[in-house]
């Protein structure tokens, strides 16, 4: 039995053997862990898939704070967690280069699990090319809770399996389909998006699973109809207990299509500064405080603290979105963007994108400009 079977098979874990068993998990490689196979899917009702909109924009900014991408007063997503928000939503936008990325990542643990399950990295870049471009995943509070309940209780059962989690999705009232995602023994963000995507494991061809149910969910893969999975909830808890085998992070995820009751279409993005200049968000890089505001419509955003934000737009068309305040000090950054009948992505990366010019002084009020100006408009 090696590690990812019994990764697979808690449910088979009893009595005397269960300590012996644990003990001998607990001394496992990360690189024999792979997400649990065969993630469940529900699919909704294709009718409730249609945008939702006003009868026309609102023709005035926002006045109304939207709160659902974060919570716990900011503090969700965690950086971890919003590590994996952005691969996610960096992958979606360019599949191709996701295959890419996957397969050059040095990460130990990453290299040890590729290698522990031979995994073919020729076909999975070949499988991500044929992805077509997608929509971002907004992040969603209620749908973080649902995750985190399910990852306590992983933590609490010692497991790695979708029992339970359905259920916790179908409560917040949120989804109409959904797909979910379940990794007992995720070492990193990086580590946790890596296995999810590349989707290593027994089963399927090229030493990944059969059918790539965890990369689906990831590239937003519709459950019903042409509806891209617009909201995640996607929780990372840590767990420290050497007695049980789950850990160091216990991750669920629930990608989903919102009902006919939410808004499926958001400008979403993060605001951050690539610090150690890898080109990747890490844990610390996000900005907080930063208000996001369209020029036009009802709602605009806050980022968490971990630099995320998300707001929905109810009519398709071109806006300018400001990004101002928090910790950009004084630094503003406008951008254009035009929304179609999907969600946007737009991200702030201070490392490489320049600020607004401020505006120059009035002319007049500066008499060393005034001068030379007049003089020169004499002379011609
Ligand atoms: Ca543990
Ligand atoms: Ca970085």
């Amino acid at each position: 039995m090696n590690g990812s079977q019994r990764a697979r098979s808690p449910a088979r874990l009893s009595g005397g053997i269960l300590g012996a068993v644990l003990a001998a998990a607990s001394s496992l490689a990360a690189a024999q862990q792979a997400p649990a196979p065969n993630p469940p899917v529900k699919a909704g009702p294709p009718e409730v898939f249609a945008p939702k909109s006003l009868p026309q924009a609102p023709l005035a900014a926002p006045t109304t704070e939207w709160t659902r991408h974060k919570g716990n007063g900011g503090a969700t997503p965690s950086g971890a967690e919003q590590k994996m928000l952005w691969l996610m939503n960096r992958a979606r936008s360019n599949p191709t280069a996701e295959g890419a990325f996957l397969a050059a990542i040095d990460d130990p643990d990453v290299v040890s699990a590729v290698a522990f399950f031979n995994v073919d990295l020729a076909l999975m870049q070949q499988e991500l090319a044929q992805f077509p471009v997608r929509s971002p995943a907004a992040f969603d509070f209620a749908l973080w809770e649902a995750s985190e309940a399910h990852s306590q209780s992983l933590i609490a059962r010692n497991a790695q399996d979708h029992t339970g989690q359905g259920t916790l999705v179908d409560a917040t009232g949120v989804c109409a389909g959904w797909r979910i995602s379940v990794f007992s023994f995720t070492e990193s963000a990086l580590h946790g998006h890596a296995a999810l995507n590349i989707d290593w494991g027994t089963g399927g061809a090229g030493g990944m699973q059969s059918g790539r149910g965890h990369r689906l969910a990831i590239m937003g893969q519709p459950v019903s109809g042409n509806a891209v999975l617009s909201l995640t909830g996607l929780a990372l808890v840590p767990e420290s207990n050497p007695a049980t085998g789950v850990g160091p992070l216990v991750f669920s995820g629930v990608y989903c299509r919102g009902d006919s009751q939410e808004q499926n279409r958001h400008v979403v993005g993060t605001v951050w500064r690539d610090a150690n200049a890898n080109g990747l968000y890490d844990e610390g890089e996000g900005i907080s405080g930063v208000t996001a505001s369209p020029s036009e419509g009802t709602y605009y955003a806050v980022t968490g603290q971990a630099g995320g934000y998300s707001f929905p737009v109810e009519a398709a068309g071109t806006y300018t979105v400001t990004f101002s305040g928090g910790g950009l000090g004084a630094d503003v950054y406008t951008r254009e963007v035009t929304v179609g009948t999907e969600s946007l992505l737009l991200d702030i990366d201070t490392a490489t994108d320049a600020p607004d010019q401020p505006p120059p002084p009035p002319v007049g009020a500066d008499p060393s400009k005034v001068i030379p100006l007049i003089l020169d408009l004499l002379e011609n």
